[in-house]
């Protein structure tokens, strides 16, 4: 299987705010090597560079305000004299009356997030396009026919809806790669969401289409970031009613509940039978992932890679998340092991 990864990841290295402290993200740049030196070790395939695109193939899954944005909002923060990473604090929640794109950079960086879990600094719009980029790459070799592909993206997209940004991620990797299958002749794809977090930011961008159905499987959103998102009843809008499937699991899910999980998924990507399958690989339901609950274990991620493989459509495979830094490279490889039978 080929995989497309940049190392222009680097360009971003984020802080969180954890405890009352700013300190490193667990999103941080030895994920996506560990990753990467496992597709070496296992010799999985070739890696390649991802190709440059246009701003405009990140639109369609984004709002042009929202790219701008993205793209300008180092230079407007450093425009105010801080060198330090910029970050929202103040949100416009439902209750406060102007819901308007305010002129000022703290303003703008509240109205186009989701939380404080996106700092931005002078290298992440690089390595958010190059994320991004990755990601179309492999939607362009689906589309020219290839059966499958690796977009190793780092920073994660899952969470980044089409105006804002949030939990790591900025551009929607998986959701710019559903929407780019589309407009290369796709007619109907899936977008399954493996990936311990519910990813509301795909969800929100096809929730009023039938074109791409969404499916997540996730932790209770109840007892589980992003909490306000992921819910069995969200099930679509309008044209798009019935095409949101999410799958809402308790804490301490282990495979046997979650392999079912995955066949009520397959028993939906059947119906949908769609022309691709653009996968949000995260890897951090791991039983040792140190902000999740699930209880995965290595050799479950075989499995789960030879299941998607049985569903029987082209694949594309999009790196979201996943923190154990020392297991996230087996763990992410061993699922496109697994779907290319070479357990
Ligand atoms: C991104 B992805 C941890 C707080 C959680 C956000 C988690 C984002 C996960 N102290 N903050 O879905 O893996
Ligand atoms: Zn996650």
């Amino acid at each position: 299987m080929l995989t497309i990864y940049s190392s222009d990841h680097r360009l971003h290295h984020g802080v969180e705010l954890k405890d009352g402290v700013v300190s490193e993200s667990f999103e941080k740049p030895a994920r996506a090597e560990t990753v990467l030196a496992q597709v070496m070790a296992t010799g999985l395939g070739d890696v390649i560079a991802p190709k440059s695109y246009d701003r405009s193939a990140y639109i369609g899954a984004h709002s042009e305000r929202y790219v701008e944005f993205l793209a300008t909002a180092w230079s407007e923060w450093m425009e105010t004299g801080r060198t330090c990473q910029a970050l929202p604090l103040v949100w416009p929640v439902s209750g406060l009356p102007s819901h308007e794109l305010p002129q000022f950079i703290d303003g703008k960086l509240g109205f186009f997030s989701m939380d404080a879990g996106s700092p931005i600094n002078a290298g992440t719009w690089g390595a958010v396009c190059a994320s991004a980029n990755s990601a179309l790459t492999g939607a362009d070799r689906l589309s020219t026919g290839s059966r499958a592909a690796f977009a190793l993206c780092r920073p994660p997209g899952h969470h980044a809806g089409r105006e804002y940004m949030g939990g790591y991620c900025y551009l929607n990797n998986a959701a710019i790669a559903a929407q780019r299958c589309i407009e290369q002749g796709a007619k109907r794809v899936v977008v399954l969401d493996v990936d311990f977090h519910h990813g509301n930011g795909t969800q929100e961008i096809f929730y009023d289409r039938s074109d791409v159905l969404f499916i997540s499987l996730h932790g209770d959103p109840a007892v589980s970031f992003p909490y306000f998102s992921g819910y069995a009843d969200e099930r679509g809008v309008g044209a798009g009613e019935g095409f949101n499937l999410n799958l809402g699991l308790p804490k301490g899910t282990a495979m046997t509940e979650y392999e079912a999980a995955l066949r009520l998924a397959g028993s939906a990507i059947a119906r949908h039978a769609p022309d691709a399958l653009v996968v949000s690989l995260g890897v951090d339901t791991f039983e040792h992932d140190p902000i999740s609950h699930f209880r995965l274990r290595t050799p479950d991620y075989l499995r789960i890679g030879a299941t998607i493989a049985r569903f029987g459509f082209p694949a594309l495979f999009v790196m979201e998340g996943g923190y154990m830094v020392d297991e996230i490279g087996i763990n992410a490889v061993n699922v496109l092991l697994g779907f290319e039978g070479k357990v």
